[in-house]
């Protein structure tokens, strides 16, 4: 059974009010296209409390969130983290280095339009959720880089980015110098999006006990996937991303994923609410 954790995180919202992310897993929780038995076992809500800073009140809600998925994972029990913005990576892959750190490096492919490589020396919007690879690979404010453990999460070669075409200098310049593969969308639309994440598997796997997957649904053409907080043009499209994910999921080594940034306020139709939950399917029940 997959364990599904709901991160319902305001603090997009609360640094920009279009931002609705947050009520993604609500949505999803109550869907009428949710036909499948799935078994929610927490919500991380976030506290609201004026005194503390935005970078405290994620650090609070990811350490909770951490926790639960150590737990999981040392109770080899699969499970899958449904944001919220996409800060609950920081919560999600630092949970998965607690349960591992003692017996090997964890991998992570991070299926995003964006690096989410920003630390506060280099952001322009101050936003948390264009930030939480770089908290995971140890640079960002200190109580979002030692959630549960001081050291840097994953390290630069066991790690992976896939659908990139929306970024800043300083990311690129960032991630560069740390050596890390990135899969932009011209090597995906040549080689195949199902031949690209089989080569980052492999990448992820080689000096590695375990690894996750973290998708933004942003990653996901705005044609099929219109309800994100900051869509780009030109991405995986559905049926792909579909494909590629079914070849790879029941890998034993892919020990958890994390599904991102839905936000309810701008989908069409129910296009991508119905697609997180074609996903979710997927995250469960492996090849078909
Ligand atoms: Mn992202």
């Amino acid at each position: 059974m997959l364990k599904l954790i709901a991160y319902a995180s305001s603090i997009a919202g609360m640094e920009a009010p279009q931002f609705n992310s947050d009520q993604g897993p609500a949505v999803i929780q109550h869907s009428p296209y949710l036909t499948d038995a799935l078994e929610w076992t927490t919500i991380v809500n976030s506290p609201q409390s004026a005194d503390l800073s935005k970078e405290n009140i994620v650090a609070n809600i990811n350490t909770e969130l951490a926790k639960q998925i150590s737990a999981f994972i040392q109770q080899q029990k699969k499970c899958c983290v449904l944001g919220g913005d996409h800060t609950c990576a920081i919560g999600t892959w630092s949970g998965m280095y607690d349960a591992l750190h003692n017996k090997g490096s964890m991998g992570l492919i991070w299926i995003d339009a964006h690096m989410d490589s920003h630390t506060p020396a280099t952001t322009e919007s101050g936003r948390l959720h264009g930030m939480p690879l770089a908290c995971l690979l140890g640079y960002g404010y200190p109580v979002l880089t030692s959630i549960l453990h001081a050291e840097p999460k994953v390290k630069p070669r066991n790690l992976c980015l896939i659908g990139v075409r929306s970024f800043e200098k300083a990311e690129l310049e960032f991630l560069s110098k740390l050596g890390v593969r990135i899969y932009y969308m011209p090597e995906i639309k040549q080689r195949g999006f199902t031949a690209v994440l089989q080569e980052a598997v492999q990448h992820v796997s080689a000096d590695t006990i375990g690894y996750g997957i973290s998708i933004d649904m942003d990653s996901i053409d705005p044609r099929d996937a219109p309800g994100v907080g900051v869509p780009e043009a030109g991405g995986i499209r559905r049926d792909a991303m579909i494909a590629g994910l079914s070849e790879i999921v029941s890998d034993p080594k892919c020990l958890a994923t994390e599904i991102t940034e839905f936000d309810p306020s701008q989908d069409v139709n129910h296009m991508t609410e119905k697609l997180v939950i074609d996903l979710l399917k997927i995250l469960k029940n492996g090849r078909k």
